[in-house]
């Protein structure tokens, strides 16, 4: 059987239309998982959006719909957007469909039959937009505002349901000793290790006036946190209760988050998890915030990048590329015209799209639209080649850490060397000469440019998935898709006499939005 690659985004909230928050980390786990599907993986993709709580009544409120009404529309448009950025999900999980609902009960039935819940009394502040209770140091440091989004703390006084979360604070440090990569970047790492030692106190997990969620199994005056509920999408999904068929992808390979969201994931989540005996997900990694044009994105200054905008000029592929180029997973980075504009005219139409039709025009021109034979090589292939095949170790190196940067780097320093081979072996030259030698070296020289770009495009194709097919349609690669990347992924794989035929640029330059 093929070895499991279970990957989460975190489930997004209804209240609002997607931004490029949302499509930073779906991106980012979709380039995972169609890169284990090639490598033969029985890969589980999920994603999905978090409905309940009071951010999402409040929303619909404002806008005189119910609430289901409103996560109708909103997922709506999450929908849309996936399938235009190519999301490859497996699922996508609403935490208002009876499936998550009726498991939902089960759990906390199940916590309370263990004795992981009681009855208390939560007096303090909460950030409706993070859905979070704040203590009163932190509400104190931040001026009494949302340290995420700066509105105001509500001041709340109500009887909740705890989660007996003290418990765990020693068994999680434990786990945080023995398991370096459970989160990740390691900074994060750091910052969940010494937050963890101050010690966890007991979380309200449910809200007694908040009709816009789930009952609590023993008291339906109450409903269930919205932040517990949403956790446990990641293994109702998986049809947790009934542990059948699905349940073999637990637990996570990656849980993808923002890194606002660490101390939900990091801790909350795998208590949870150590509360219900199930096996924690091998890693929580938690990616930075872009911000546009140097500014913190908000509703109120109305600067979010709407992935959309650039999907309709560019396609997919140059806006998945891009976040994944332009910023190491992890860190903070920031998104402008001009940045997103250079990478899109240097690195995909120069180096990438050039490559392809100086190789498809030449063999189309000097070689009858077929592939040639490799042919004696010298020691510029070797160079060549060698590039090649290191590829396929790199990239894997790379991708094993979440460092998509550095496997588009590696990716496009064969772009890079090829050019430069095209440069320094002058094809076009040698097919003005008619000795047969020249002729030979032609061949070999076109063969070499062709091998790199399908190779090229094996390594980009779960990045830029929309670009490769067409790649793929060029050099009439019909099993491309089929291959595993053991075969496709080496230097070599393409057969002389494949046929060739040259068609649009690829990423057409562009001079603005
Ligand atoms: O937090 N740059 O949902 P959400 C990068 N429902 N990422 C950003 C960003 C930015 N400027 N702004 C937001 C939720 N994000 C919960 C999750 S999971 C069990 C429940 C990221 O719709 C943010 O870090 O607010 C988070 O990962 C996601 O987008 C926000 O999702």
């Amino acid at each position: 059987m093929a070895e499991t690659f279970y990957i989460t985004t975190p489930i997004y909230y209804v209240n609002d239309v997607p931004h490029i928050g949302h499509a930073y980390t779906t991106i980012a786990a979709d380039v995972l998982a169609r890169y284990h599907r090639t490598c033969g993986r029985d890969v589980h993709f999920l994603t999905g959006t978090d409905e309940h709580g009071q951010k999402i009544a409040q929303a619909a409120q404002e806008q005189n719909l119910e609430p289901i009404e409103l996560a109708d529309r909103v997922v709506e448009g999450f929908r849309q957007l996936w399938r235009k950025l190519q999301i490859s999900n497996d699922d996508f999980i609403r935490t208002s469909q009876p499936r998550h609902e009726k498991q939902m009960t089960q759990i906390i039935t199940k916590l309370i039959e263990r004795d992981e819940i009681y009855l208390g009394h939560y007096e303090g502040w909460y950030s409706v937009t993070q859905e979070q209770f704040v203590n009163d140091t932190e509400a104190a440091e931040h001026d009494y505002k949302c340290a995420v989004s700066g509105k105001p703390l509500q001041r709340v006084k109500e009887a909740n349901y705890f989660f007996r979360l003290s418990r765990y604070g020693d068994r999680l440090l434990d786990h945080l000793d023995k398991h370096k990569d459970f989160v990740k970047p390691q900074a994060r790492f750091n910052e969940v290790y010494s937050r963890v030692k101050e010690g966890l106190r007991d979380l309200a997990i449910s809200r007694p006036s908040l009709d816009w969620g789930i009952r609590m199994p023993n008291d339906p005056g109450h409903t269930i946190y919205v932040w517990v509920d949403a956790l446990c999408n990641y293994i109702t999904a998986l049809n947790y209760t009934d542990q059948a068929d699905k349940w073999r992808y637990w637990p996570a390979d990656f849980q993808f988050i923002g890194k606002d969201i660490l101390w939900f994931h990091a801790v909350i989540w795998p208590c949870l998890l150590m509360a219900l005996d199930v096996e924690l997900p091998r890693c929580v990694f938690a990616h930075g915030w872009w911000t546009h044009d140097g500014q913190k994105m908000s509703k109120s200054l109305g600067n979010f990048v709407d992935p959309a905008e650039y999907l309709d000029t560019y396609g997919p592929d140059a806006f998945r590329y891009f976040l994944l180029r332009e910023v190491p997973f992890g860190r903070d980075g920031d998104f402008s015209d001009e940045s997103f504009l250079r990478r899109y005219n240097t690195e995909l139409g120069n180096d990438v799209g050039n490559l392809l039709s100086r190789t498809t025009n030449m063999i189309e021109r000097y070689c009858q639209g077929k592939v040639p034979k490799r042919g004696q090589i010298t020691a510029d292939e070797n160079a060549l080649e060698k590039t090649g095949r290191e590829l396929a170790d790199h990239v894997d190196r790379a991708l094993a850490e979440c460092k998509f940067h550095t496997a588009l780097e590696a990716i496009l320093g064969l772009a890079a060397a090829a050019n430069r081979y095209i440069d320094a072996t002058e094809p076009f030259k040698l097919a003005k000469q008619s000795d047969s030698a020249s002729r030979e070296r032609l061949e070999t020289v076109l063969y070499h440019c062709a091998e790199a770009v399908r190779l090229l495009s094996v390594f980009l194709s779960p990045f830029m998935p929309a670009s490769m097919e067409k790649v793929w349609q060029q050099l009439c690669w019909e099993q491309a898709g089929q291959m595993s990347l053991d075969e496709s992924g080496r230097w070599g794989a393409l057969p002389s006499g494949t046929v060739v035929r040259k068609g649009p640029p690829l990423f057409p330059r562009m001079d603005k939005k």
